[in-house]
């Protein structure tokens, strides 16, 4: 039991008529949205489109067959006549999709059951792609996709899902601070905004090259929050170049804008030039910063005053506002596919487990959930708190 959300016991004792119909009222609503979740608990939606609208984003899917006929039907059912959920039935020629939502009450704020069923009805053969639609920002990983540090989709077990990436940008869960800084010298205006790893976690870039090429790499920093040396040792690790330590302050002073560089080289071979900064070990600071990244030709010497004025943009194979507006995510948007095949009259069904809000999805490794246990859950928590 104790994996379902101590609320419901709650609820169980306070349960009141007019509450109790309200909540029905607004689960059971007839708007071509229509909301679901547990009892006592923020509802999520299904659009009149279909999609989830979580508070992270939204979560579609489709068939590669949609054509016209394909705009879904909404409508909220009881799934087991007791469980309140959302329901979006469409026809993309032979094919029949069926997606229904609902909440599991799983510990500690529940989470949204998304399963998608699709029929073959033509009496033939036919071959289809399913596509989950995400938003840009996502990570895509083989059993997960994380937004930041939290998980917000769990793949179905056993499919294989894939990502494109971008020529270059972030791939770490840090965050952008635009105008952190407030630098005292006149410098390119890249130095103003930084991304910061906090909480220790790494600043990490990506960059496609030439594999196993050569080139020049020069990070920017000024650091505007600490006046005194020693509380931001941080450790930039540039690769195919010796690890660099840097304490803005006790080498350029505070507001003072600075620049490392980095003889680099993909010496993995994998095409991608990688770039991190870390908090050095023990460092009183733990929070990474960064604030510029050029990448120029492999050269012996270059005048980093330059580089920091931004004189040298235009012979710069690559300029990056570290945490500016034409920053970037190294991943190219979220859409996730999955192929199927389905004997005539045949079924096959994808279920998806989304964080709602205030909660993050299981990893799929970590958690014992099922389908049915899922659904069992959630018919326990209803079934209590309508009967008495
Ligand atoms: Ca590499
Ligand atoms: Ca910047």
């Amino acid at each position: 039991m104790s994996t379902i959300h101590p609320a419901s016991a709650l609820l169980r004792r306070s349960r009141h008529p007019a509450i109790l119909l309200l909540i029905i009222a607004t689960c059971l609503s007839t708007a071509a949205a229509v909301r679901f979740a547990s009892p006592g608990f923020a509802p999520s939606v299904m659009d009149d489109q279909g999609r989830l609208a979580e508070e992270w984003g939204l979560l579609q899917v489709t068939l590669s067959e949609s054509g016209p006929g394909a705009e879904p039907s909404v409508t909220s059912i009881l799934l087991d006549g007791v469980i309140p959920a959302a329901q979006a039935r469409s026809q993309h020629g032979p094919l029949a999709m069926t997606l229904t939502a609902f909440r599991s009450p799983i510990w500690p704020a529940g989470v949204d059951v998304l399963t998608a069923e699709i029929e073959e009805t033509g009496e033939a053969p036919a071959r289809t792609s399913l596509a989950l639609r995400l938003p840009d920002n996502v990570r895509v990983g083989a059993r997960t996709v994380a937004l930041g540090a939290r998980t917000v989709v769990a793949l179905p077990a056993g499919t294989h899902a894939s990502q494109a990436t971008r020529e270059w940008g972030w791939s770490d869960d840090a965050v952008s601070m635009p105008n952190w800084a407030r630098p005292s010298a006149d410098c390119d205006p890249a130095f103003q905004n930084i991304r910061a790893g906090m909480g220790g976690v790494p600043i990490l870039y990506g960059f496609k090259v030439e594999p196993k090429s050569s080139l020049t790499v020069v990070l920017g920093f000024c650091e505007s929050h600490w006046a005194q040396s020693g509380q931001r040792p941080m450790l930039c690790r540039v690769e195919g170049a010796p690890p660099q330590e840097i304490d803005p302050i006790a080498r350029w002073g505070q507001h003072r804008p600075g620049a490392l560089l980095f003889n680099a080289r993909d010496a993995n071979g994998d095409g991608k030039l990688d770039v991190a900064v870390l908090p050095q070990l023990g460092a009183p600071d733990q929070n990474p910063i960064l604030n510029a990244i050029w990448l120029f030709p492999p050269t012996a010497s270059l005048n980093l005053d330059q580089v920091i004025a931004g004189r040298l943009n235009g012979v710069a194979i690559r300029r990056v506002d570290v945490g500016g507006k034409e920053d970037q995510c190294l991943f190219a948007g979220g859409t996730v596919e999955y192929s199927v095949e389905l004997p005539a009259r045949g079924k096959a069904a994808f279920t998806f487990l989304v964080a709602c809000q205030g909660a993050s999805a299981p990893h799929p490794d970590q958690s014992v959930w099922t389908l049915e246990k899922l659904r069992a859950a959630a018919r326990e928590v209803w079934q209590g708190w309508r009967q008495p």
